[in-house]
């Protein structure tokens, strides 16, 4: 397989571009051949994306509306093939892919598909005149994706970007580059003109050559905090609109009124779902003295369950991380907090074999980890892992756990589990992170605006907040009566 641009309606032919293997992280088997966009792509794609904003921006909402109802419908008429697809590139567990990832972009574009024509503005009456708005699209809009859900983060920006009026740029994950092709294609297929949602594969370097081109008017990015701030900083120049979708070191706070098998089975998907590589997980589970041996044995029973093979295999739910060098990374996590005097209660090892017997040491599998007699200070505690590795804290008041929740750089996500719905709402008030769960945890509907707080990120995804970060305000006052004016 090569994975190419896809520029003006085709994938490019040209492969005399720097190239790389993109693995299978189940068995680390190449998949295909990955090239990097190089400047001409670059130019070429602005310049195809500029020619379709000048045709797609002309059309009426309901117009573009419906291109974007026909993808979804499209996207879900694929679901097997993209799903596999989307397995095979992140080695995450085809019952996800088949679950969530494709039907999740596909709700995001039938959301703005559905929202297209009823985007508008304000009229204001004044003395003897009057104004009005008008949400005006930016123009070309480049979205910069993460490798852990490829067609998600796609979606997630190409909908609401589109639905505005603007194009899109898309570079995927160099580790992932298969799924942002798909979805060009079903665009394409879907009636939109070529163009209008490009495609350039590569790594920072490429998504640096967007930041930097004069030509694109806003960057959304999904990564890690150190790439935000330097797309944040490359922005600058050109003062160039950004979102910014990054990390986390989420909590998830459990009272002892809370129902606890709820509550474990928050904490298990807040932890373990895609191999723990999710940007919101509660990945520091603060537990209150009173419940804390019962949840912990709970949660331990139930981790040690959870089926680790290979992706592919419609049993299995937790697949392989990413890359070797990312297994390594989080390999190297479970050594310090092991050195720093956290004990680790279970996994955090690599298996040889799956649960069905089969030889998975080729691949980057790790078991799901939990570490008890965490402190707040240590590693573990402190930096995104992005894998299965699960941190217990245990506290005593509801003041104290407040504080220790909010000490982090980070504020993109947290939870509270309690059946005092008053104190479900104190606390998550005080809780300094952009999207929060009572009673539950992860739950991302389109509906919702997602995003952080802090160093997590700026501005917001999905829902009607997403509109504001893909337009521009024109304000436009009309006269009814005579300038008045004292020269
Ligand atoms: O992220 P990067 P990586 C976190 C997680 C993970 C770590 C590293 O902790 O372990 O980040 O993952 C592009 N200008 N998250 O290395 O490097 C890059 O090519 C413009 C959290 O994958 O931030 C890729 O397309 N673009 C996160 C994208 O940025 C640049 C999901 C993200 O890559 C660039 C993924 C530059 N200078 C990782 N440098 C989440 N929020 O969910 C890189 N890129």
């Amino acid at each position: 397989m090569e994975y190419t641009q896809f520029i003006d309606g085709a994938l490019t032919t040209n492969t005399n571009r720097e190239s790389w293997v993109n693995y299978n992280p189940a068995d680390n088997n190449p998949l295909g051949t990955v090239y990097q966009a190089n400047e001409e792509d670059i130019e070429a794609a602005v310049a195809s994306s500029q020619k379709a904003f000048q045709t797609w921006r002309t059309k009426t909402g309901a117009e573009r509306g419906r291109v974007l109802l026909k993808t979804a419908e499209i996207l879900r008429s694929r679901l097997e093939k993209i799903a596999l697809l989307e397995t095979q590139d992140v080695g995450k567990p085809l019952s996800e892919s088949l679950a969530v990832d494709v039907s999740s972009a596909a709700d995001a574009l039938e959301y703005f598909g559905g929202m297209a024509a009823t985007i508008h503005g304000d009229f204001v009456d004044l003395k003897n005149a009057f104004g009005y708005t008008r949400p005006e699209p930016l123009g070309i809009c480049a979205g910069i994706g993460a490798w852990n859900y490829p067609i998600q983060i796609a979606a997630w920006k190409a909908a609401p970007a589109l639905a505005c009026g603007n194009s899109m740029i898309f570079k995927p994950s160099e580790l992932t580059p298969a799924t942002a092709l798909e979805l060009a294609q079903a665009f394409m297929d879907a009636g939109a003109p070529p163009g209008l949602f490009n495609v350039v594969q590569g790594d920072g370097r490429v998504g640096a050559m967007l930041t930097a081109h004069p030509g694109i008017a806003k960057i959304s990015l999904t990564g890690s905090v150190a790439t935000g701030k330097k797309i944040f900083a490359g922005a600058a120049s050109q003062l160039k609109k950004v979102t910014l979708e990054l990390g986390g070191k989420s909590p998830l706070i459990v009272f002892e009124d809370a129902d606890i098998s709820n509550a474990v089975s928050a904490a298990l998907l807040a932890n373990f779902y895609t191999q723990g590589e999710v940007c919101s997980n509660g990945t520091r589970v603060f537990v209150q003295h009173k419940i804390y041996d019962s949840f912990l044995s709970q949660l331990k029973e139930r981790t040690e369950k959870i089926s680790v093979g290979y992706p592919a295999d419609p049993d299995t739910q937790m697949g392989a991380l990413i890359s070797k060098a990312h297994l390594e990374k989080v390999m190297g996590f479970i050594d310090a907090g092991k050195a720093a005097g956290a004990t680790l209660l279970t996994g955090g090892i690599r298996p040889e074999k799956d649960f069905k017997g089969r030889d998975i040491r080729s691949g980057n599998f790790l078991t799901p980890a939990i570490f008890t007699d965490c402190e707040d200070a240590m590693e573990i505690c402190k930096e995104e892992i992005f894998g299965p590795v699960l941190c217990i804290l245990c506290f005593d008041s509801e003041e104290e756990v407040i504080a220790r929740a909010n000490d982090s750089a980070y504020g993109l996500a947290a939870g509270v589990f309690t059946n005092d719905i008053k104190r479900g709402h104190r606390v998550i008030h005080q809780i300094q992170a952009g999207t929060c769960w009572i009673n539950n945890y992860n739950i991302t509907p389109i509906e919702l605006p997602f995003g952080g707080y802090k160093q997590s990120g700026l501005g917001r995804e999905n829902s009607l907040a997403a509109i504001q970060q893909y337009t521009q305000l024109k304000s436009v006052y009309v006269e009814l009566g005579n300038v008045d004016s004292p020269y």
